[in-house]
């Protein structure tokens, strides 16, 4: 058992699941959050996010009296702020969350303590903006308040596993503050703990997703292309990536979620004139909503009238709740923009949109096409008969090579890949080349 008390500034994705964690390792954990409701609901042991077993976690952690919330800041050994660092309209940082909560904790800093930032920041925010505010506390910053940073890496829906288990990068304001840091973290933390500087911290989050970001606008780039010349990204990733080196992502809709599709923007932001791939990365996954959009009209292209669209899942990804940033819910903003267009949705991990029907069969009525958006495990055994039935056309849109195609056909649907020819099918397309062989 240790006795540290630590201040989490910051009770969303990832701040409540790190208090919650510290907390049952032993620590006494004060959970801050300017939202009442959070705060009181993690005083009656319930939490506000969705994050499989986080409950149980949170629950226990409560009732052991490990972790209490507050409003307000309380003295501790260690402060973390994982507070939201969400982008602008002109696509920049907004870091006011970032320096109001270096704000609230000043007063309670003492010597010897501890100031993470956890929250993903662009580069010099550390060393140029968390430094200068937390030097209002009158401390020596590196001699009697340490300061760094570590990014989180978790996956939503798998969050608690990798906190344990994912190796961390610390990257301190001065060696001594990353191995306070790090002695810190090694209270939950099973993976190894890299130490380095603040700044390289701060470019190694940004870089973890702008990497993902860049390769994902290569294979959306890589299905365009092939719907082109007539032949399936699909197969031609599955058998690239056959080589050792080589692993090319998936093509899709478009890339959501408050990370990848916001991260790699902090880099242009600072670095204009040099990251060049990195923004027409950003631009080609932000252009594939419009690319659907595309493809169905083509695909309704001989219906007159009014055509419905019935889409499937509206979540950033897969399995979770999170509709933040995410693409299906821009694809359904350009279909509201057209007149020609009624569009109806179902998610099964959302309640709450204007468009929702209640099941997959409503979804469907009079419907011209089912745009599959999101490859969610509940629709892996769609009730297409029954859809069928219902519908006015049958076209099946997948955007995410996730159903399969015979069964699809088999019940009397057009299938209609994205990322793949429009005009050749498939097999014809293999008949045509062994024809001429
Ligand atoms: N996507 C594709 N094609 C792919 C992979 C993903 O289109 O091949 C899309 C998804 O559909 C989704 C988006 O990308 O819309 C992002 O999903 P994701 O699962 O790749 O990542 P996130 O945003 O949920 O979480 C990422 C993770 N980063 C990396 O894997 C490098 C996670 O570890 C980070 O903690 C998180 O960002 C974060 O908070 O920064």
């Amino acid at each position: 058992m240790n006795n540290k008390k630590i201040c989490v500034i910051g009770l969303g994705y990832i701040g409540l699941p790190t208090s919650a964690m510290f907390a049952t390792h032993g620590c006494k954990v004060i959970g801050v959050d300017v939202n009442e409701k959070v705060v009181d609901a993690l005083n009656r042991g319930e939490i506000t996010i969705e994050e499989p077993y986080l409950d149980i976690m949170v629950q226990a952690a409560v009732r052991s009296g490990n972790l209490i919330a507050d409003t307000k800041p309380h003295e501790a050994n260690a402060f973390i702020i994982a507070v939201p660092t969400p982008i602008t309209e002109e696509k920049r940082a907004d870091m006011s969350y970032v320096i109001a909560a270096a704000e609230t904790i000043v007063p309670y800093l003492r010597k010897g303590n501890i100031v993470i930032l956890e929250s993903t920041s662009p580069t010099g925010t550390v060393e140029k903006l968390l430094v200068p505010i937390l030097e209002k506390s009158g401390l020596k910053i590196g001699e009697e308040l340490y300061v760094g940073h570590s990014p989180e890496r978790v996956l939503p829906g798998k969050i608690l596993w990798e906190l344990v288990n994912n190796n961390r990068i610390v990257g301190g304001i001065n060696r001594i503050s990353a191995e306070k840091i790090r002695d810190l973290y090694k209270i939950f933390v099973n993976g190894e703990i890299f130490l380095t500087t603040a700044t390289t911290a701060e470019m190694c989050k940004l870089m973890e997703n702008t990497f993902r970001d860049v390769n994902i606008a290569l294979a959306n780039e890589l299905a365009k292309i092939c719907e082109n010349i007539g032949i399936n990204a699909w197969e031609v990733i599955e058998l690239a990536n056959k080589h050792p080196r080589v692993n090319i992502h998936q093509p899709g809709p478009g890339v959501g979620g408050h990370c990848l599709a916001v991260d790699p923007w902090f880099i242009v932001e600072k670095n204009p004139d040099k990251a060049k791939i990195i923004e027409l990365s950003r631009k080609t996954n932000d252009s594939m909503p419009q690319h659907v959009l595309n493809r169905v009209d083509e695909i309704l292209s001989d219906i007159k009238g009014t055509k419905k669209v019935s889409i499937l899942g509206i979540t950033y990804k897969p399995n979770i709740d999170d509709m933040r940033e995410s693409p299906i819910i821009e694809l359904i903003d350009l279909i509201d923009e057209r007149d020609d267009y009624e569009v109806s949705v179902y998610d099964p991990y959302v309640k709450n949109h204007r468009y929702q029907a209640k099941d997959l069969i409503d979804v469907a009525k009079n419907s011209d096409l089912i745009l599959l958006a999101v490859h969610h495990n509940d629709f892996k055994n769609l009730p297409l008969s029954d859809m069928a039935k219902v519908m006015r056309n049958k076209n099946f849109f997948d955007t995410r090579n996730f159903i399969n195609r015979e069964e699809v056909e088999e019940k009397g649907f057009k299938y209609i890949l994205l990322g793949e020819s429009k005009s050749l099918h498939r097999e014809t397309y293999l008949n045509e080349v062994i024809a001429t062989i």
